[in-house]
């Protein structure tokens, strides 16, 4: 079977998950929210990276159908743990392809209004890709998405070839640091282009979240330049369901 088949196989018969990683404020540490993240099993425990199947399903017109279920699983999500006592916000990854879709930003809003999710607890990460595309229809349906109450950060901060000119035109509340600047932390070259894109953020207002963090000396550098708040391994990996549950109960 061809790796797409065998992916919308999967999909159609409810193979794939939706793991969570936790992030949180670098200075209280309380849990702010967490990331949803693909994860499709490949048999005996073993998953297939989504680094290399979701480019497939951008190519194939997949994802639209799977992104779309991943934001009902993080709207069923949120729900869960807000029933549980956990305000927290879920973060989820959207693709070019989905941005494509004639009332794409509707059909969000939908969503949520179908899960009685408050926008505020949806958060849309989007690469710089999502802007180079097609800039103005990107900014009038993000513009919808933000009017609504949703939340937009910038994915991989930095590793895009665009011009900084759409940071201020896009309505955007986080610039999600990419790992690759965080790292070799502290280090010379890192250390320079992490703290520009920290202050940059300050000054646009706009928060900022270093993913990746692995050590308590990145923790710590990153404290130092302000950053708000923090994402990676040194926390939390990403985890199912039912085992961020028990993380959230044992840290609350
Ligand atoms: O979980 P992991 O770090 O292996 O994810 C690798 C990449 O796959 C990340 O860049 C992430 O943005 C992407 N990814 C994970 N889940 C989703 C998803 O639901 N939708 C999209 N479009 N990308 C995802
Ligand atoms: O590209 P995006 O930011 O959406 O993807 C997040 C990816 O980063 C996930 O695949 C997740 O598993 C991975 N990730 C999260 N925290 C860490 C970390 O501390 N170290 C490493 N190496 N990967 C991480
Ligand atoms: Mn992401
Ligand atoms: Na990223």
């Amino acid at each position: 079977l061809g790796i797409i088949r065998q992916l919308r196989q999967d999909f159609e018969q409810r193979k794939l998950e939706v793991w969570f990683q936790p992030q949180l404020d670098l200075k209280t540490l309380d849990i702010i929210g967490c990331e949803a993240l693909l994860r499709w099993p490949s048999g005996n425990g073993q998953y297939i990276s989504p680094a290399i199947f979701v480019p497939m399903a951008e190519d194939a017109g997949l994802i639209v159908e799977i992104g779309q279920w991943v934001l009902e699983q993080a709207c069923m999500q949120q729900k869960r743990l807000e029933q549980l006592g956990f305000a927290i916000s879920i973060a989820v990854n959207v693709s070019v392809p989905q941005f494509k879709v004639k009332g794409y930003a509707q059909r969000v809003k939908d969503t949520l209004i179908n899960y009685q999710v408050e926008p505020k607890f949806i958060e849309l990460e989007v690469t710089e890709s999502v802007v180079m595309d097609e800039l103005s229809n990107v900014i009038t349906m993000l513009q919808e998405l933000k009017d609504f109450g949703i939340e937009i950060a910038i994915d991989d901060f930095g590793t895009g070839f665009s011009s900084l000119s759409y940071l201020q035109r896009l309505p955007l509340d986080r610039l999600k640091i990419d790992r690759a600047f965080i790292k070799d932390l502290p280090g010379e070259d890192c250390e320079a282009i992490a703290a520009l894109i920290i202050s940059l953020g300050a000054r646009l207002g706009l928060k900022t979240i270093a993913e990746g963090v692995e050590t308590q000396a990145q923790a710590d550098y990153l404290s130092e330049l302000g950053c708000d708040e923090v994402q990676g391994f040194m926390y939390a990996k990403p985890m199912p369901e039912k085992e961020l549950i028990t993380y959230l109960q044992a840290k609350h």
